[in-house]
């Protein structure tokens, strides 16, 4: 039988850009990733603050929940520490590819906390906020990450 469409939101995560001084760009690629892909597509922009993060994770009703920015060292970086202890289940193996993948391309991928993991049976992930490192999360995992949907029926 034909597979429904499977649904994304994607958050940006900044305060710049929630603000207007800087237009998103890792939104869009990850964006349009997504519908190369074929699934059907929200996007929202929050500004680093962790009540509008975990209020996303906890009313989540799309299959796929993904976060760019906010996953750095800085003191507004509060993007991982507000998904992780939200989170039922860590997805491990996403997560270290998510950083091994990173991390044959620049040593700067050390300073990411990127997240994987399964809440209330959708996915939510935690990509960087630059484009560049967006683009090379979203080639990581996809498209093996989809047959996750496999599993979770
Ligand atoms: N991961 C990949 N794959 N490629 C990158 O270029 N840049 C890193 C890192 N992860 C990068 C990456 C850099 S420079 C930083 S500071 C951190 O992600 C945190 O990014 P964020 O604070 O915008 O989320
Ligand atoms: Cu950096």
């Amino acid at each position: 039988a034909p597979k429904e469409q499977l649904s994304a939101e994607v958050v940006v995560c900044s305060d710049t850009i929630s603000k207007g001084e800087k237009e998103d760009k890792a939104g869009k690629i990850i964006i349009s990733k997504l519908e190369a892909l074929g699934l059907s597509t929200d996007y929202v922009i929050i500004p680093d603050e962790a009540k509008d993060i975990a209020e996303l994770v906890n009313t989540q009703t799309a299959d796929l929940l993904i976060f760019t920015g906010g996953t750095g060292a800085g003191p507004r970086d509060v993007t991982p520490d507000t998904i992780r202890p939200l989170l039922d289940t860590t997805l491990q193996g996403v997560e270290e590819q998510i950083r091994s993948y990173g991390q044959q391309r620049t040593p700067f991928a050390m300073l990411s906390r990127s997240v994987a993991g399964i809440k209330n049976g959708k996915v939510i992930l935690a990509f960087p906020g630059s484009s560049n490192a967006a683009k090379e999360c979203m080639d990581a995992v996809f498209p093996h990450l989809l047959h996750v949907f496999e599993v979770l029926k």
